[in-house]
């Protein structure tokens, strides 16, 4: 009998070729091929090697796209699961932005009529040089404007011309603090979460939203520009026998903190020495003084003004670009000012004691006039705004907002 092996052919090498194909676990083939036989080998033996290896192939791929889909799965249920959650913890606020439905806030009455646009003309010799307008720089106007609570809407009504919109945003129980905070010269819409301590900034540039945790759940919200960046920075201030002010600065993401203030003092915080940048300061009701601590110099300064019981009204009624200290006094509803360019007084009786106090520059001339908001009677009943315009000296009355409304006026320039 000839075996195999003397059957081979003159010359011929003998080769193995093993060929493994694994499908992670599973050995799928080994061959086995004779050069030889290479030649004799039919062309059917070949092409089943080559669909052999072609289904492995695709096995593999299969099994790739299948960890995919899974990994894909996963992923998924991962994102659904953390929005259920964060849904369900009512952490996320409501991001509808509406315009003005004429439904909820009645119409304003009289219609005020924006002022004139002042121009001035600049020549040298006969020769016009420039014309300046005298509106696009001029001061811009604080708004009119309500939140309600217990819907979470705020409702403007433009300073000088009377156009009402409205916005949704935040809920009961959330602290309103708005301010401009994107610096584009518009008060953004904002409210501090007390429950999860986060503020949650609408931007008025963009509209997107800044979400930024800080603070603890009795802080009171006190944002303002305490770096001079001209963006409005997150800030708190935690009231304690030596209370402290805490700053997220916008200019460079770091906390400045201060130590100011004391129990039962209100925070005051305004740019009084004119720098640009906000000063840390609190009212004494007890010792009816003013703190200030001036930010050009660090320096403590303190104003001996009114009487125990006052309510602090600040703000620029001469213009000068420095605020003034002011009060407000319930018992004979006397605004009493100290005007900063004069260092003098100025007494102006104005609303009823139980007026809530919202004075601004609504006139748009640069100076803070004098205004109160009158709550409309339970349950549903009208608001009203009186504002002593400082350009005229005359009161303008306007119908907006509702019993229980939250007065938030500012410069929202909507
Ligand atoms: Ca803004
Ligand atoms: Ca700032
Ligand atoms: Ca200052
Ligand atoms: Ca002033």
């Amino acid at each position: 009998m000839m075996t195999d092996e003397s059957n081979k052919p003159e010359g011929c090498i003998w080769k193995q070729s093993f060929a493994f194909y694994f499908v992670e676990t599973n050995l799928i083939a080994l061959f086995c091929e004779h050069e030889s036989e290479k030649k004799n080998m039919s062309k059917k033996a070949r092409l089943k090697a080559e669909l052999l290896a072609e289904q492995q192939e695709k096995k593999i791929q299969k099994n790739r796209l299948r960890k995919a889909t899974i990994g894909t799965i996963v992923g998924v249920l991962v994102l659904s699961f953390t929005a259920g959650v964060l849904a369900q913890l009512n952490m996320l606020p409501s991001t509808t932005v509406s315009f003005f439905s004429p439904a909820p806030v009645p119409l304003p009455s009289p219609t005020p009529t924006p002022p004139a646009l002042s121009k001035e003309y600049i020549y040298a010799g006969s020769r016009m040089l420039a014309v300046e307008d005298a509106g696009a720089t001029q001061q811009s106007a604080t708004d009119l404007a309500i939140f309600r609570k217990s819907n979470g809407q705020w409702w403007v009504m433009n300073g000088v011309s009377s156009n009402v919109t409205s916005a949704t945003w935040g809920t009961d129980g959330d602290k309103v603090a708005p301010a401009d905070y994107d610096g584009d010269g518009k008060t953004d819409f904002c409210i501090y979460r007390p429950s999860n301590q986060t503020w949650y900034i609408l931007n008025s540039s963009d509209s997107s939203v800044t979400y930024v945790n800080y603070g603890a759940e009795t802080d009171l919200p006190v944002p303002a520009d305490y770096d001079g960046d001209g963006k409005a920075d997150v800030a708190v201030f935690r009231e304690s026998s030596s209370s402290t002010w805490y700053v997220y600065q916008s200019s460079n993401s770091q906390t400045a903190q201060y130590s100011f203030g004391t129990t039962s003092d209100k925070a005051v915080p305004a740019d009084y020495d004119g720098d640009g940048r906000a000063d840390v300061a609190i009212w004494r009701d007890s010792t009816a003084t003013f703190w200030i601590q001036q930010s050009t110099n660090s320096q403590t300064i303190s104003v001996a003004f009114g009487s125990s019981g006052d309510v602090p009204v600040v703000g620029d009624y001469d213009g000068d670009g420095r605020f003034d200290v002011a009060t407000f006094r319930t018992s004979d509803t006397t605004w009493r000012i100290l005007n900063s360019s004069t260092n003098t007084q100025t007494t102006t009786q104005y609303g009823i004691s139980t007026d809530q106090l919202v004075q601004g520059d609504y006139d748009a001339d640069g100076k803070t006039d004098i205004a109160v908001y009158r709550d409309g009677s339970a349950p549903d009943g009208q608001s009203y705004w009186y504002i002593l315009k400082s350009t005229t000296n005359t009161t303008r009355t306007e119908a907006f907002g509702m019993h229980g409304d939250y007065p938030v006026p500012a410069p929202y320039r909507r």
